[in-house]
Formats: C-alpha cells, sequence, structure tokens
C-alpha cells in the first residue's frame, strides 16, 4: 500500500454531511480514508461503497476484528465486499483467528492491518506485554501491514524492529493523543489522524500544516 503525504484521515465522525464537509476540504492532499465504527454505525455500510466511489480513495475499514477464526472470516468478507480496500484486525485473539482473517482477505485480492500495541494509556496494562509476540506472529504468518503506536515512539521502534523495513506500519495517536507525524514517520510509513484534523475550524489548514510539518 502506499499512502499520498504519508498521511491517512480517521474519519470517527457520524454524520455523512460531516464527512463529505471534511472529505471536500481534504481529499486534494490524502488518497487513503479510515473509517470505523463511528461513521458506519452511524450511517450504515452503504457509507463506504459511496465515499470510495464520490472520491476515489482508498478505504481501510477500522473494525478491529477480535473473535474466533469462523466469525472472523464472515466479518472480513462482508466488510471487503462493502467495498473496503483492507481492514484492521486485532492480533491477540491469536494465530488462527488472525490467519482466517488474512486468507479471506488475500481470496478477495485485499488486504489486513494487524493491530499490535494500541495507543491510548490503557493498553499498557494487558497489550504491551505481548505486542511484539503479536508483531512476531504476524511475521511468521506473512503478514505485511500492520498498525502500532505514535504515542509511544519507543514501542512503535521496537516493533518496527520485529516487522523489518519491508513492512508497512499506520500509526495512529498523533494530534489530540499527543504524538507528532514528523516523529513518528520516524518509524511508521503513514501517520493516521482524526480528531485534530476533522474538528479543526480549518481541516484543509490543518492538514497542509501537518504535511508542512514532516517535510521541515
Ligand atoms: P484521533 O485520536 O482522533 O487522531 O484518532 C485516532 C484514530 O485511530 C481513531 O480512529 C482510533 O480509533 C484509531 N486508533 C487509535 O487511536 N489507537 C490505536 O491503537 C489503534 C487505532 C486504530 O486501529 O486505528
Amino acid at each position: 500500500m502506499k499512502v499520498k503525504n504519508q498521511i491517512i484521515l480517521a474519519l470517527d465522525v457520524e454524520e455523512k454531511d460531516e464527512a463529505y464537509s471534511i472529505l471536500d476540504q481534504t481529499t486534494e492532499y490524502l488518497d487513503t480514508i479510515k473509517i470505523g465504527y463511528p461513521l458506519t454505525l452511524a450511517e450504515g455500510p452503504s457509507i463506504i461503497q459511496s465515499i470510495k466511489e464520490d472520491y476515489d480513495v482508498n478505504i481501510i475499514a477500522d473494525f478491529k476484528v477480535a473473535d474466533i477464526d469462523a466469525t472472523n472470516e464472515k466479518i472480513v468478507k462482508t466488510t471487503l465486499n462493502w467495498g473496503a480496500d483492507a481492514i484492521i484486525i486485532h492480533g491477540f485473539v491469536g494465530e488462527d483467528s488472525v490467519l482466517a482473517c488474512k486468507n479471506m482477505a488475500e481470496s478477495l485480492n485485499k488486504e489486513i492491518f494487524l493491530l499490535t500495541e494500541m495507543s491510548h494509556p490503557g493498553a499498557d496494562k494487558f497489550l504491551k506485554p505481548v505486542s511484539l509476540d503479536i508483531a512476531q506472529m504476524g511475521v511468521e504468518l506473512g503478514i505485511t501491514n500492520y498498525v502500532a503506536p505514535a504515542t509511544k515512539l519507543d514501542r512503535l521502534e521496537k516493533i518496527r524492529k520485529v516487522v523489518g523495513d519491508d513492512a508497512f506500519i499506520i500509526s495512529p495517536g498523533v494530534g489530540v493523543q499527543g504524538g507528532t507525524a514528523k516523529d513518528t514517520l520516524q518509524y511508521a510509513d503513514a501517520a493516521i489522524i482524526g480528531r485534530s484534523i476533522y474538528t479543526s475550524p480549518s481541516p484543509k489548514e490543518t492538514l497542509e500544516k501537518v504535511i508542512n510539518s514532516i517535510k521541515s
């Protein structure tokens, strides 16, 4: 996957009109949008195809899939058939669950992102102790796309070391959660940014500032 300007917009708004207003202001600079539960549950799954067609962007469905293998397979199939190009799945559920997602995505010519460690403080208790093992499991299963935290650069760096330079890491936690795009992109291939763009008085100007900060 290649991401324009190394920025992925997390479009966690809850109304189509608002989503479209933000996309109108930002897609000049973006070609990859992450859509998760907030927008999909509020507007229904057809929002994925609508945005894809109206803005010609890649969509990563952030459903953090975390079930048994048989159920994971169904969730991944349905989500990718809605039009998403890729889907984020949890790694802590283990090899069989993750492999079911990988196999289904591959059969549809689409991609998965394996979530290793999360960006919020609460993740330190249960996920941090196992996140490098999750990343290692991903390597052993042949997974090439990962999610790792922009808020914990030491962890992001360690996860990069485990998955290797050829892996593609996208990293949430830039902006409101405290990370910066420039620092994050030392170790990640793209930064995921939500609130600091979509709640800004000018999403376009805020995004331009972030892009300039990466180049400076
Ligand atoms: P902001 O904090 O508003 O920039 O949004 C971050 C986005 O990344 C949200 O959509 C979160 O659900 C998502 N996210 C995290 O914040 N932390 C993680 O560890 C993983 C994700 C994710 O999988 O995208």
